[in-house]
């Protein structure tokens, strides 16, 4: 059980008084008096770095893989003999060239489960690959997957479970402390850089850890990690989880979460399974493999809601990601390109105009480039006066373009700050305009995706009908999903 997601939206408790709160002015001397915080907006909070390096990457992979997968079990409860663990195929490459498929840009390895089994040879316990005949237990998958990720060029992260249900010290709170600090040391320090470190709240409730401890040794040896929390679960995390693992984030999605009362950058992650209801690999039950319209929906409900998705996938008992499951990912990575990369305004120079207030009033695009909205990327973005808190961009088109979505980007390097926009379509005949609203939604964020009725027009409105500071779009762009 994890926390409920009512605990993880911290906005949502802020909706009645959010806007009051962006305009409460802090007042001088207030930061000096014990016990009274700076009143801070949304606004305020950016993102580091690697925050941003992070949430660029859209798309990622979570492998579950160790006694379990032979023991037809999610949860294994620590006495599983490692004698059982012996894939006899084990092939990292054809895991990651199989996430790449899919369309990653990095792999989280489960490197230990809340069973406790450790897959790679840690110094600071027998339960691990080295007591297993794989690799005559001279194995380390850990180093294998992380190895095949940067041959392949995807990023590397690890989840440590802070639940484990072998370790004899898990009931002595400070000895087990020590135990974990000494496993993430070995993890932080072997592996080279990791884009990502997960602790995973399942089972933990109860027990208190050493938070500060364990963030001390993953800032010292990985600074540039993004460390995965629940929100109630850690306080100094870089990326939160988004409540569910049914594949969605809401629709209304700040990269911001208060803790202690204060605010803080922390862009969420949609973590689902390939497989419903799977984490681990399970034998007969392939029909469990979500079909690739579930898949397109789940790419448009997380990466097209401004977070983060991060599949779930299960290498079987051979130590080889199943046929079917490769496939699949290859289709659903093949879908994404079809449809995002494939992008309309501005083919074949079809645009006859560019204007809009934000336009008029001496907008800045950066860096300057004609494509900077359509281009996809993130950093090129344009720039009303910072004062402006709303503004409108009209395109015409040469001819009329059918398309059925709709992206938008948002600059996120100083903050997130758009919080209402609506997309109107010119679907009049050449001698009559006919402007109608197809899209309406509060934040963008890195991206945002409606999915609509497919239209055919001739020109398009984006307006921004709200901002919490300085608006920076980077991205408006629309796509033919062609009926997938
Ligand atoms: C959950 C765990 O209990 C599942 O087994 C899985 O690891 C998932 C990613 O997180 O909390």
């Amino acid at each position: 059980m994890k926390l409920q997601p009512e605990m993880l939206k911290p906005h949502h408790r802020f909706a009645i008084s959010r806007r009051a709160l962006m305009r409460m002015v802090p007042l001088a001397g207030l930061a000096a008096t014990p016990g009274l915080a700076m009143a801070q907006s949304f606004a305020d909070t950016k993102p580091k770095p690697q925050q941003l390096a992070w949430q660029a990457l859209e798309l990622g992979v979570l492998i579950h893989f160790g006694p379990n997968t032979f023991q037809d079990r999610e949860w294994g409860d620590g006495k599983a003999d490692p004698s059982i663990f012996n894939p006899t195929q084990l092939d990292a490459e054809q895991w990651v060239l199989a996430a790449k498929a899919g369309g990653a840009g990095y792999l989280v390895m489960v490197a230990k489960h809340h069973d406790g089994f450790c897959l790679w040879p840690s110094r600071h316990t027998e339960y691990s690959v080295k007591n297993s005949p794989w690799r005559d237990g001279k194995g380390d998958l850990v180093k294998e997957v992380e190895q095949a990720c940067r041959k392949h060029g995807l990023r590397f992260g690890i989840y440590l479970s802070p639940w484990d249900r072998h370790e004899p010290s898990y009931s002595d709170n400070a000895r087990y402390d020590d135990y974990y600090n000494k496993q993430l040391t070995e993890l932080c320090t072997r592996y080279g850089e990791l884009v990502e470190i997960w602790l995973d709240g399942a089972g933990s409730e109860g027990h208190v850890y050493d938070f500060d401890r364990y963030v001390k040794t993953m800032r010292t040896y990985q600074p540039n990690a993004n460390i995965f929390a629940d929100t109630g679960f850690l306080q100094y995390g870089d990326v939160r989880w988004v409540g569910n693992e049914d594949g969605y984030a809401h629709e209304d999605n700040w990269n911001v979460v208060d803790r202690l009362g204060y605010l803080r950058y922390r862009p969420a992650e949609a973590d689902t399974p390939l497989r419903q209801g799977h984490w681990f690999w399970h034998p007969h039950a392939e029909q469990r493999l979500k079909t690739l319209p579930q898949m397109m929906e789940t790419y448009e409900k997380t990466v097209g809601r401004g977070a983060q998705l991060v599949l779930g996938l299960a290498p079987d008992d051979r130590g080889l990601m199943p046929d079917v499951d490769v496939a699949r990912l290859q289709e659903f990575g093949d879908g994404v390109q079809a449809v995002y990369g494939d992008p309309l305004l501005g083919r074949g120079n079809n645009l006859s105009g560019v204007s809009g207030t934000g336009l008029q009033s001496g907008v800045q695009v950066i860096p300057p480039n004609r494509d900077f909205l359509l281009d996809g990327r993130p950093h090129t973005h344009m720039a009303p006066p910072p004062t402006d808190r709303g503004m409108d961009l009209v395109i015409q088109l040469r001819e009329p373009v059918r398309f059925d979505r709709i992206q938008l980007m948002e600059w996120l390097g100083d903050g997130q700050t758009i919080a209402a926009h609506s997309v109107r379509a010119n679907v009049g005949s050449d001698s009559q305009a006919q402007w109608r609203e197809i899209a309406r939604g509060t934040t963008i964020g890195h991206k945002r995706i409606h999915a609509i009725e497919p239209v055919t027009a001739r020109g398009l409105v984006l307006i921004i009908e709200d901002a919490i500071g300085p608006i920076r779009l980077s991205g408006f762009q629309v796509f033919d999903s062609k009926g997938r």
